[in-house]
């Protein structure tokens, strides 16, 4: 069958600072190479709708299938598969990912002629079986496939990472990913999953809080056949264990693999297993991610992040030491008042690190959705993009917005323009050298994108597509909220760290109780 995966066009608020390639669209390709199939990809990122038609009419693809791992992108995936379904009629759509998993009914309910099925969970395995069925056969009978006509039994995960390395080779452009001063860069994954469990987080209720991993031989090569000099490490939360981060530290400088990487980890695995990062440090390592949230207790205990405020403070400090440098998030609460964002202001201008404010918002398969649904003032999928207020703010709307764009134009003040300019000159000039301009095009692009007029009046566009209004306001069990059931998980990977982890309470309520922390993966940026 002739297929095309579809990653959809950026969200704008997140394109300053990074751009990075489609890695579950490009291991799904994979898989359906391997089963036969002459796939295409088309990142909308880099490329226009009209690229997109173009496609469609010169490929005549007989299977599309979209990706949909971000909630804002919805309006333009559902108005994409209505005009595909126009022009090629018999063409059979589909969709998956992170986010079309926790509502594939909506997704059925706002194009029920133009989308054939939703594919929840992990795509690998599952999509060669829906194209081999489809059309015609009962695809309802399939995991995690919901159809018009019904939904198939709970998606089960993947056996072994190891089977469907990306399928790279697919993405076209790919000098334009790039993460900050990484450019170009390209992404791998190191592990899947998270045992975590915040509570403003659907990492971990999508994979039943599960935690599996790459083995280090695949990881290396898996890195060798990058191109880039430059690698994102998308896991949720990197070296959980140890002992998997050194040996694929070994597994790459036995090959004699050198890149330079960005990854995202947790403040206390960080404190944990200083030595990994430190061995890394010497492999490549300049950029991680830590997610604070919160600088208080207060906060911190709301989000369910499992740390203490000084914990997180000591982490900055060994990263400080180590050399890497850092980004950090910050939630802002729809209850901050003009005093709360001129505390974080204060005590962003004073770290070094590199400082992002997001604004706290209730996804669907989070704990927050279920808990706050009864609060949201939209459901409109675009303004669910962690730079739109939809729960009550105590300052008037309009007052929020222009105290968040200020707190956020002093932050980026620090690493964006001319301050940035100077600090990474040579580095900017060698960029230049090679065309690869990027990073030096972010630098002025923050005042064209945020502004709090159009993000107030973004409230006041035409709704084409409202979410399905949430259910009740008791805390849910995680059982209601998993994508892929626990006991589908395949093995945990032992560790000589499984006492830092939080013990998974499979289908008993989160326990406020258990040990670990945190990090908002809805703040990535360079
Ligand atoms: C890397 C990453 C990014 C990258 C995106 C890279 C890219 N172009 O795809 C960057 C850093 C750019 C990013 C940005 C943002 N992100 Co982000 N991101 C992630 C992260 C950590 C990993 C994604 C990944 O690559 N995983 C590895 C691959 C292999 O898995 P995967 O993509 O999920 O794909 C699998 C399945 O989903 C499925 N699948 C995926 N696509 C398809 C398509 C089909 C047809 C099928 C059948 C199956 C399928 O099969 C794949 C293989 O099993 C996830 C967290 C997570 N654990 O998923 C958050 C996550 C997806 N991001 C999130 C958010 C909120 C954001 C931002 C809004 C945050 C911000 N402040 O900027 C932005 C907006 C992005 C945008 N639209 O422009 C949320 C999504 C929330 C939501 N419901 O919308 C997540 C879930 C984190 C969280 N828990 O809050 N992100
Ligand atoms: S925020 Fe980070 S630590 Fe918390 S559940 Fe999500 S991925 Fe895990």
């Amino acid at each position: 069958m002739k297929v095309l995966l579809v990653h959809p066009s950026p969200l704008m608020y997140s394109e300053i600072y990074l751009r990075l390639e489609p890695l579950g669209l490009e291991r799904v390709a994979q898989a359906l190479r391997a089963a036969g199939h002459a796939v295409r990809l088309l990142d909308l990122q880099l490329f226009r709708h009209a690229d997109y038609f173009q496609e469609l009419g010169d490929f005549r693809p007989e299977a599309v299938g979209f990706s949909l791992n971000y909630l804002a992108n919805v309006p333009e995936v559902i108005d994409l598969a209505v005009a595909t379904r126009r022009r090629l009629p018999t063409c059979f759509v589909f969709v998956g990912g992170h986010s079309a998993s926790f509502i594939p009914q909506d997704l059925l309910r706002h194009a029920p002629r133009a989308i054939d099925c939703v594919i929840c969970g992990e795509g690998e395995a599952i999509t060669p079986r829906v194209l081999e069925a489809a059309p015609g056969g009962s695809l309802e009978a399939l995991p995690g496939v919901v159809t018009p006509n019904g939904m198939g039994p709970p998606p089960v995960l993947l056996d072994s990472l190891d089977t469907y390395l990306p399928a790279r080779d697919l993405t076209r452009n790919r000098r334009q990913y790039f993460i900050g001063v990484l450019d170009p860069c390209a992404s791998i994954e190191l592990s899947r999953g998270c045992p975590w469990d915040c509570a403003f987080c659907s990492a971990w209720t999508f994979y039943g809080r599960s935690y599996r991993q790459v083995s280090p031989e695949v990881a290396a090569e898996d890195l060798a056949q990058i191109q880039e000099p430059n690698v994102f490490i998308v896991d949720d939360v990197a070296f959980i264990h140890p002992e998997h981060g050194m040996a694929i530290g070994h597994a790459i400088e036995k090959r004699h693999i050198r890149k330079q990487y960005y990854l995202e980890t947790r403040c206390d695995v960080l404190l944990r297993h200083q030595e990994v990062f430190a061995y890394w440090k010497r492999l490549g390592l300049r950029y991680m991610f830590l997610g604070l949230e919160a600088l208080d207790a207060e906060g911190l205990a709301r989000y369910r992040k499992r740390i203490a405020p000084s914990d997180n403070f000591k982490a900055l400090e060994v990263a400080r030491a180590l050399g890497i440098t850092v980004a950090v998030n910050i939630i802002a609460d729809p209850a901050w008042d003009e005093d709360r964002f001129r505390i974080v202001r204060e005590w962003a201008v004073g770290v070094p690190e590199i400082v992002h404010l997001t604004v706290n918002t209730p996804y669907p398969g989070t704990e927050t959705w279920v808990t706050d649904a009864g609060k949201l003032t939209s459901r409109d999928y675009r303004l669910f993009d962690v730079q739109h207020a939809v729960l009550p703010t105590k300052l008037p709307l309009k007052r929020f917005y222009e105290e968040l764009v200020r707190t956020q134009a002093v932050l980026n003040h620090k690493h964006l323009g001319w301050a940035a300019l100077r600090q990474t000159g040579a580095i900017a000039f060698r960029l230049l050298l090679r065309g690869q301009t990027n990073f030096l095009r972010m630098l002025w692009r923050f005042n064209r994108v945020y502004d709090p007029t159009r993000q107030y009046t973004d409230h006041f566009r035409l709704v084409k597509y409202n979410m399905s209004p949430g259910q009740g306001s008791a805390r849910p069990t995680p059982a209601q909220l998993y994508v892929h059931a626990p006991r589908s998980a395949a093995r945990r990977a032992p560790s000589q760290a499984s006492e830092a982890l939080p013990q998974r309470e499979a289908d008993q309520p989160a326990s406020e109780g258990s040990d670990g922390g945190g990090d908002d993966r809805r703040s990535h940026a360079g």
